[in-house]
């Protein structure tokens, strides 16, 4: 079992207590025996890189995915990346080209595979790790089941090498040796007729459909003070905010100015239906101080064979801060009290916000602080779980439940 997984620098499932305790870099690697060229491919196949600069190769990518991405088990879902999604995900600062990576067939050029990895500054205890984020490992459903995985696993760990990177931080579904800690993924019902209608939320028992509406309904208008959406001029401001409430976790990004703009800001040149990301402030309206913040990013999912309705739009928790972490408290659960009421207050307008825009789902993962919140505001857990995984870097299991040291 992992026959490719066992060749690789990650902890063993049977590695015992005091390995588990160790720190750091698993295996190092001389960067001279780092292979220039990709390792060869079976004879139909090239490989190549997807420049996402180009209109046409985006599009490649996008229909490749749209078509054989994740689905959930029983296949009633797809996830339905946007060309737009695709630009924010995948061309963060200091992307690169080369680790957009495609697989071919030669006779017709037609992509069928694909891995990227985007650059990521990722603090790991008391670690500050230069490393990569690998995702949207794609093979086509065609090609299953041929160890085409393990190559192109490969191939994008030689394009990181090639770059002096040596670890990477990778998250999915699926059960690997192995997890340093593991989430799970709850859903907030904002239009449950229709979550109902394409079979995401079951009718609990004695309950009818007029109860289940009437239990997800929002106020029309938020009720945070100064609430409003994040601007330009508030990414100094932000960043600080993140960079102070990120510090109390085990594991989290460290964003610079620009990955704040990136990652937070919406940029104009897209149209609004290609929006992807919501960033939403409090100026406090006093002080004008930002106080809090939070965002969420859309993303579709296509519903497979359903005669009424083809998408569902979700809105999916990002990251968010709030200065009342900080405020001086008599004692740890007084500071939890605090953050719970507060951090209830903007997730119920975030909702509000998601539900103007006609987001059918708000989604959420059991990281950061959000379990003071999950139960209050209605979510519900779902079925699937979300493992992180580091690449080539050893660490002590990140805890979850109530004292959640993830911070991503
Ligand atoms: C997976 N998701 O265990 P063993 S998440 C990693 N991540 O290896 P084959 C995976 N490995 O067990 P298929 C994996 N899924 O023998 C499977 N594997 O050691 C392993 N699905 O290969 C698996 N996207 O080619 C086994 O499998 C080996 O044809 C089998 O292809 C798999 O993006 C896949 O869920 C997932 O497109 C491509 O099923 C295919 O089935 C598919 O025979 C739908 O592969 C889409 C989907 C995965 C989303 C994601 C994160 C990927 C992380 C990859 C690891 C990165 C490591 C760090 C590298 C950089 C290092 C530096 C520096
Ligand atoms: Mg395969």
């Amino acid at each position: 079992n992992y026959k490719f997984w066992q060749t690789q620098p990650v902890p063993r499932f049977d590695d015992n207590e005091s390995k588990q305790q160790e720190e750091g870099e698993i295996k190092k690697v001389d960067p001279a025996q780092v292979p220039k060229d990709p390792a060869p491919l079976l004879d139909d196949f090239t490989w190549c890189t997807v420049d996402l600069d180009n209109e046409e190769e985006l599009k490649e990518v996008y229909t490749l995915l749209n078509g054989h991405y994740v689905e959930d088990d029983e296949a009633m879902f797809r996830f339905a990346y946007s060309p737009a999604f695709f630009k924010w995900a995948l061309k963060p600062p200091g992307w690169k080209k080369e680790w957009h990576v495609g697989v071919r067939v030669k006779a017709s050029n037609r992509l069928v595979a694909f891995i990227s990895a985007i650059p990521l500054t990722l603090k790991v205890r008391a670690a500050t790790l230069n490393c990569s984020e690998v995702n949207f490992l794609c093979v086509h459903k065609k090609l299953r089941g041929k160890r085409l995985a393990p190559v192109l696993i490969r191939e994008v760990t030689r394009r990181c090498n090639v770059e002096g990177i040596w670890q990477a931080l990778y998250t999915g579904g699926a059960v690997l040796p192995t997890p340093i800690s593991s989430c799970r993924y709850y859903h907030r019902s904002l239009d449950w007729l229709k979550l109902h209608e394409v079979g995401f939320s079951p009718m609990p028992p004695n309950s009818t459909k007029a109860k289940q509406i009437t239990k997800y309904a929002l106020p029309s208008e938020t009720k945070v003070p100064g609430l409003r959406p994040m601007q330009e001029k508030d990414v100094a401001e932000v960043k600080s905010l993140l960079d102070r409430y990120l510090g109390r976790f085990d594991m989290a990004p460290i964003f610079s100015e620009e990955e704040v703009k990136h990652w937070f800001l919406h940029h104009g040149e897209e149209k609004d239906e290609d929006r992807v990301i919501w960033t939403y402030v409090v100026e406090d309206p006093e002080t004008h101080k930002v106080t809090d913040f939070f965002n969420f990013y859309c993303l579709e999912s296509s519903v497979i064979n359903n005669s009424k309705h083809g998408m569902i739009k979700a809105a999916y928790l990002f990251y968010y801060a709030s200065e009342t972490v900080f405020a001086s408290y008599k004692d740890n659960d007084a500071m939890k009290a605090g953050l719970k009421k507060r951090l209830n207050e903007l997730m119920q307008d975030g909702l509000i916000e998601a539900k103007k825009m006609n987001f059918d789902v708000f989604n959420a993962l059991t990281l950061l602080d959000n379990v003071l919140f999950l139960g209050d505001q209605k979510f519900g857990a779902g079925d699937g779980q979300l493992h992180y995984y580091l690449y080539n870097y050893r660490t002590a299991p990140i805890s979850g439940g109530m004292n959640n040291k993830m911070g991503l």
